[in-house]
């Protein structure tokens, strides 16, 4: 195996074939890499460590990691063996498992503001969950969300998203009810005033605020300073919900999350990727007189089939137990530190890196990119070009601009190097 694209022919026909069974081919939308410019994706077969391989055996340096869930990489051996062995006694069984109360265990004690969890299959899952337990228990309809925020395909939540819909140019997304947008208020992220302005008009009838403590989904975008903070006083004044969807965040910037790094703490938290170890598990939790307005306790009502599946509580309390060690985050920084340098290096004010932790983003953009408005002035048509050289150089960046770049304990200062390089090569040739 060697570097970069060799021969794309099997790709090429996977895709042929796929668009005639699958809506674009994909089963999520910014898989089909169009945004990049790329006649069709890349088929991958495997992942080891930081690399990925495709069906044409072409091998990629990994920064996209499934998204974020693989924190020790592709094929984590603890991981794999766990999921084995809890395969070998039953996939699912629809009913109470021991790992259940363990992994429960464990995010309740990461996570400050989680006393009680429900687990979940997917973030969108969660989310739309979430909104309903905070309409529930202030008995109010309106949420505020942020521009250029992404919470999974919840019809409450979509608008002005970030991640595929800013991929995508899509606004707003047909078949959401006009009655479901009526009650949602999209203010700027990272601007205290306009959410100011929402609480002061809207205050009596929000049930919550959601928002991603650090923005991932139009790219990296760090909250300014106060900024949660301010979202904290806004509840608290009038009486919402502060949701926290640290399904990027959680796990990754600090064993406790965003909260645990800014010292902000929501009244309900959402939890995804490494929460179940690369499988899909996701969960939402809160302190207890929350969580049990849930059914059977309470009357709001919420379940699923594969929900707490036994081989994803194995897979992430496989990865979850691992990081009660302050070394994974120390060094997790370490390396996120030296790639945002030498991305910055590298780029030489063509580009501006963000990064918080173990997630980055270069933008082609002058910086600083505060919001979406900001975020969707990067030039995209030289993200594109620059997916495309760094492809062929044999690394995979984020098929669009507005998405981040997941560093893992697989990622070695080599790969970062490697990747640097390749950046600064790309930059010498558009600026010569
Ligand atoms: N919306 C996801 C990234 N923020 C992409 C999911 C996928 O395509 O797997």
């Amino acid at each position: 195996m060697t570097g970069g694209i060799a021969s794309p022919s099997r790709a090429a026909a996977l895709y042929a074939r796929a668009l005639e069974l699958i809506p674009g081919g994909v089963n999520s939308p910014v898989r089909a890499m169009q945004a990049v410019g790329l006649d069709h994706p890349i088929f991958v077969q495997r992942g080891a460590g930081a690399y990925l391989e495709d069906v044409d055996g072409n091998r990629y340096i990994d920064w996209v990691l499934s998204w974020g869930p693989l924190l020790f990489g592709h094929g984590d051996a603890s991981t794999f063996a766990a999921v084995v062995s809890a395969a070998e006694k039953g996939t699912t069984f629809g009913a109470a498992t021991e790992r259940e109360v363990e992994l429960a265990a464990e995010i309740a004690d990461a996570v400050p503001s989680v006393d009680q969890v429900r687990l979940v299959s997917s973030g969108t899952e969660a989310a739309m969950s979430a909104v309903r337990l905070a309409r529930a228990a202030t008995g109010r309809d309106r949420v505020v969300k942020f521009a250029g925020c992404y919470h999974g395909h919840v019809d409450a939540l979509l608008a002005e998203g970030g991640s595929g819909l800013a991929t995508l140019g899509i606004p707003a997304s047909p078949g959401v009810p006009r009655s479901v947008i009526a009650d949602t208020i999209v203010c700027p992220y990272n601007a205290e005033a306009a959410v100011a302005d929402a609480v002061e008009r809207y205050g009596d009838e929000l049930a919550c605020i959601f928002v991603e403590p650090v923005a991932g989904n139009m790219g990296v975008v760090p909250p300014v300073p106060g900024f949660l903070e301010s979202l904290r006083s806004a509840c608290d004044d009038c009486g919402a919900l502060l949701v926290f969807d640290e399904v990027i965040t959680g796990f990754r910037i600090a064993r406790g999350g965003a909260q645990e790094r800014f010292g902000v703490v929501p009244d309900l938290t959402i939890l995804g990727k490494i929460v179940g170890g690369g499988l899909p598990l996701a969960a939402f939790g809160g302190p207890s007189e929350l969580m049990e307005r849930l059914a059977p306790l309470g009357d709001v009502y919420q379940g699923g089939t594969l929900s707490g599946n036994p081989l994803a509580t194995a897979a992430g309390i496989a990865v979850l137990a691992r990081l009660r060690d302050p070394a994974v985050y120390s060094e997790l920084e370490r390396r996120g530190a030296r790639l945002e340098a030498g991305l910055t290096d590298a780029a030489a004010g063509a580009a501006c890196v963000q990064r918080v932790g173990a997630m980055a983003t270069l933008f082609l953009h002058a910086g600083p990119v505060r919001n979406f408005s900001d975020a969707v002035a990067s030039d995209v048509e030289r993200y594109g070009a620059l997916f495309r050289a760094l492809l062929a150089s044999g690394i995979y960046l984020a098929p669009s601009q507005f998405e981040a770049m997941f560093v893992s304990l697989a990622h070695d200062d080599l790969e970062i190097d490697r990747t640097v390089e390749a950046v600064g090569e790309f930059f010498a040739s558009v600026t010569r």
